[in-house]
């Protein structure tokens, strides 16, 4: 029987069953805001931790978290045995030996540790020795000069440095950088003296989507040189990276070789080379700095590519560098992914390799 209108009206149902139907349907409708409420914290929720890959907050902490991952063996090995003396406020005679001999362990060198050290004592206050340290390391590092945007054009690298230290995939990681910065980039192979150096240059210009100008195996590199700037001028590049050989064992000079690569480009373009690179492999601590020296006093480099930190409980190198050659680190690698080349930041290091959170067994 079809429910009549009558059926619902108030006055034909009993009291009770009035007050029943009222409270049902209050709590349905309470239920339903409840729900509802639910749903709109779980969206805001989720909106936040799911925010895409690449933005940039999170590319910045991932970017941070992997120079952090780099340096965990020297902050393993060194500093976190020193947690203890970091958390001091007095820097006793003590506390001032393991300091020294920690540093000198993570290969900071003997001059530059006595120097920070002789800083780190002199401090008044109450700061922890950790953060008197922190402060004598970043001042340490930032007495460089910033890096300078490319300003004209074409703007010369010439990379530099001995075999196997991580040229070629330095100059691959940079390339990319740089293209991914909106410039047009031309590498230049003048390593002719290794058969695979200008294939595997080849394959990383490839990979950053960049010109690439060289010549046969065993060519004049500073011809090679001399194409290739000719070249990236007429086609109006806007960066222009040279590949150099670095074998140190052979009859002909090295560093004659690259004199005279340096005057190639002097002569064609004017104020270049801009820069001149020396990568060093962190492995190889003080004996890459020894070797690094010859190539300071022959060529004016401007700065360092510290590469393969990430193998090595010596990060502390990236502190000699400053210290005992007085150049500034400009990038750091800590692994061999195409976003592995860091550009170099002081304060970024110094808190990845002694932050408060050194004995954070999390990040191993
Ligand atoms: N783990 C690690 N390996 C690197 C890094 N940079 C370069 N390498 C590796 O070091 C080796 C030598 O590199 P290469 O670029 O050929 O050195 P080059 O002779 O100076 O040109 C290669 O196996 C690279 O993958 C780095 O930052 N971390
Ligand atoms: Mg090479």
């Amino acid at each position: 029987m079809p429910i009549s209108c009558s059926t619902l009206d108030p006055s034909a149902v009993p009291p009770l069953t009035l007050a029943v139907v009222a409270v049902g349907a209050f709590i349905a409708l309470a239920l339903l805001v409840a729900v509802r409420a639910r749903r709109r914290q779980a969206r805001t929720r989720g909106a936040a931790g799911a925010r895409p890959v690449g933005a940039p907050a999170e590319q910045a902490a991932s970017s941070y978290e992997r120079l952090r991952q780099g340096l965990a063996k020297t902050r393993n090995a060194v500093f976190a045995a020193l947690s203890d003396v970091l958390a001091r406020r007095t820097l006793d005679s003590g506390a001032f030996e393991s300091l020294e001999e920690g540093l000198i362990r993570a290969d900071v060198g003997v001059a530059t540790t006595t120097r920070l050290l002789t800083a780190v004592r002199s401090h008044t206050g109450q700061e922890t020795v950790r953060d008197r340290l922190a402060t004598e390391l970043r001042r340490l590092l930032e007495t460089q000069h910033a890096r300078d945007e490319p300003a004209s054009r074409p703007h010369v690298i010439m990379v530099v440095g001995v075999n196997g230290v991580g040229k070629t995939t330095s100059i691959g990681k940079l390339a990319a950088r740089q293209a991914a910065a909106g410039r047009s980039v031309l590498l230049v192979a003048a390593d002719t003296f290794r058969a695979a150096a200008g294939e595997q240059l080849g394959v990383w210009a490839e990979r950053g989507g960049v010109d690439l100008v060289r010549q046969t195996h065993g060519s004049d590199p500073a011809a090679v040189v001399f194409d290739g700037v000719r070249a990236a001028v007429a086609r109006n590049r806007d960066v222009v990276i040279v590949d150099t050989a670095g074998r140190l064992h052979t009859k002909s000079n090295l560093m004659e070789e690259l004199k005279k690569i340096r005057r190639v480009i002097a002569r064609e373009v004017a104020g270049a080379p801009h820069e001149v690179l020396l990568v060093l492999d962190a492995t190889t601590g003080q004996n890459g700095l020894a070797q690094a020296r010859a190539f300071v006093e022959a060529l004016q480099v401007t700065g360092v590519i510290l590469t393969k930190l990430d193998g090595t409980a010596k990060g502390g190198i990236a502190i000699a560098v400053a210290g005992e050659l007085g150049l500034p680190v400009q990038y750091v690698g800590v692994g061999e992914r195409l976003d592995d080349l860091r550009e170099f930041d002081p304060g970024e290091f110094v808190d990845a390799l002694l932050g408060k959170d050194v004995l954070d067994t999390r990040h191993p």
